[in-house]
């Protein structure tokens, strides 16, 4: 049996992350690995209910304080139940989003990143991704691609304003610079073959 090994992929909306999941798990899948697709809020039926909770209502449906206790809350359901059985077995996992998010997203304002790493040792043990692959788009470039899947819509944390998402954006940068060794950041523009043919590149160093 060959090492199970857990792949994340961070970065803003619309860069591309969902494509490119797909496409890493059939690229690797053609090399004969099991490969389990999964994403973040959800992947696990307890976590996926949270899902609903945290991006639908009202902007102001969750405090900061809470909004980050749901999110830790989801991950620690989607680890025990999807992630570590899958890792077991051998499986290759690929997870859109993981605790990255979380501390880009809810690191900011009334928690700090070191909160959001302590809720994450409590939830889930600290468990950390082999690889996290951080997709890096212009804003224009990922606005556009957004704007022509969704139109104007946005869920309740995707439609803060600009200055959040370039926070958000600031705090993956920074990741990539002082977690070189777990975090790299890929290219996103192009095509999307391009990009998936980048992202293999990036794990090239896991394959069995
Ligand atoms: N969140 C999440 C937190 O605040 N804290 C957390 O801890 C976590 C886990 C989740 C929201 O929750 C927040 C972050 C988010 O706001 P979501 O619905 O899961 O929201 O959506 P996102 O993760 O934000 O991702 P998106 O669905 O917005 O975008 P993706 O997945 O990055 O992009 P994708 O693949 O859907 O592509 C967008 C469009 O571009 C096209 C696609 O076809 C699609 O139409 N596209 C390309 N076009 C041209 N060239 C390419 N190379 C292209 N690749 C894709």
């Amino acid at each position: 049996m060959t090492a199970g090994r857990f792949i994340t992929l961070e970065g803003g909306e619309g860069a591309g992350k969902s494509t490119q999941l797909r496409a890493l798990a059939a690229a690797l899948r053609e090399r004969g690995l099991d490969v389990v697709e999964t994403r973040e809020p959800g992947g696990s039926e307890g976590a996926e209910a949270i899902r609903s909770l945290l991006l639908t209502g009202r902007a102001d449906r969750w405090s900061a304080r809470a909004e980050a206790l749901l999110f830790a809350a989801a991950r620690a359901d989607h680890v025990e139940k999807t992630i570590r059985p899958a890792l077991a077995r051998g499986a290759w996992v690929l997870s859109d989003r993981f605790l990255d998010s979380s501390r880009a997203y809810q690191g900011q304002g009334a928690l700090s990143d070191a909160d959001i790493v302590t809720l994450h040792r409590i939830g889930s043990e600290g468990f950390l991704p082999d690889r996290t692959l951080f997709l890096t788009l212009p804003e224009g470039e990922a606005e556009a691609r957004a704007r022509v899947r969704d139109g104007d819509k946005s869920d309740r944390i995707g439609g803060r304003g600009q200055s959040f998402h370039r926070a958000v954006a600031d705090a993956f940068a920074r990741f990539a610079r002082d977690e070189a060794a777990r975090f790299h950041a890929i290219d996103a523009s192009g095509e999307a073959d391009a990009v998936t043919a980048r992202l293999l590149d990036a794990v090239a160093d896991l394959l069995p």
